[in-house]
């Protein structure tokens, strides 16, 4: 079965998904031990990776991992120098909260060649950046505004844009280490609007926080940055995800 399957047909069946995320700038040897053993523990949905620059080797942080876990890992590029042959799938980002052609669709004119030759399995995904409080990085390196919290009809029209463009499943993106998660008026709004899954991230740091992502629609959580120097917290938050 395929990853967008597996999303979809969990979703169908109202169970929630959740995916830890590995920066492989910030997965140092000294983190990647206990976060692999932490994932072998809580058994989390799947590994995203991936990060907003292009320091380290992200073959290197999936090898890693593989080695230790069998979750499925997606690779959640920041940009086209990011791609690897190694990941179970490649999340096709397109952001469309922005007005940057070349996230919206340059990135993946340099990236498709490679990717049509990896054979992996690609999940076209509707991007779309929130405004969480400060600048996130992602919102600095896109070149792209957020939509603003407040801004539901715009959030919800952007969403319903990107089902009808195709995409598979949208994205709603605080950005890493967010100050304030998305809002969940917000998610609850979009999530209500499309039937496409609805992945959240960016600022997810407790157990609360999750569960009111969960209670709000979204489909998939993914927690990144409160693992960083805690790993161990995602055998909780994998319970939380799997008890909803
Ligand atoms: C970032 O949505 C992810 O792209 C995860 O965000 O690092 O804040 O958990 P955090």
């Amino acid at each position: 079965m395929s990853i967008l399957e597996e999303i979809l047909q969990k979703k169908a069946s109202g169970k929630k998904q959740l995916a830890v995320l590995i920066d492989p700038d910030k997965y140092t040897d000294e983190v990647a031990e206990r976060f692999a053993s932490s994932v072998a523990q809580a058994k989390p949905d799947y590994i995203f990776v991936g990060g907003s620059l292009t320091a380290s080797s992200t073959d290197d942080a999936i090898k890693h991992i593989k080695e230790k876990t069998d979750t499925k890992v997606v690779l959640f590029p920041g940009n086209s120098t990011q791609l690897t042959d190694k990941a179970d799938a490649i999340l096709m980002l397109s952001l469309i909260s922005g007005r940057n052609a070349d996230f919206l669709i340059g990135q993946h004119v340099v990236a498709a060649p490679f990717i049509r030759k990896s054979g992996i399995e690609t999940i076209s995904t509707g991007y779309m950046l929130i405004e969480s409080g400060t600048t996130t990085s992602v919102e600095y390196i896109s070149n792209t505004r957020p939509i603003p919290r407040e801004k539901n009809d715009i959030a919800v029209a952007t969403a319903i844009a990107g089902e009808l463009l195709g995409n598979k499943a949208i994205y709603l993106e605080g950005g890493s280490g967010a100050k304030n998660p998305v809002p969940a008026q917000m998610i609850k709004a979009v999530s209500k609007n499309i039937t496409l899954p609805v992945i959240v991230g960016g600022g997810l740091r407790s157990e609360d926080d999750i569960k009111t992502a969960l209670e709000a629609g979204a489909d998939i959580v993914v927690i990144g940055t409160t693992l960083e120097s805690d790993p161990e917290k995602m055998i909780k938050f994998a319970e939380i995800v799997r008890n909803f």
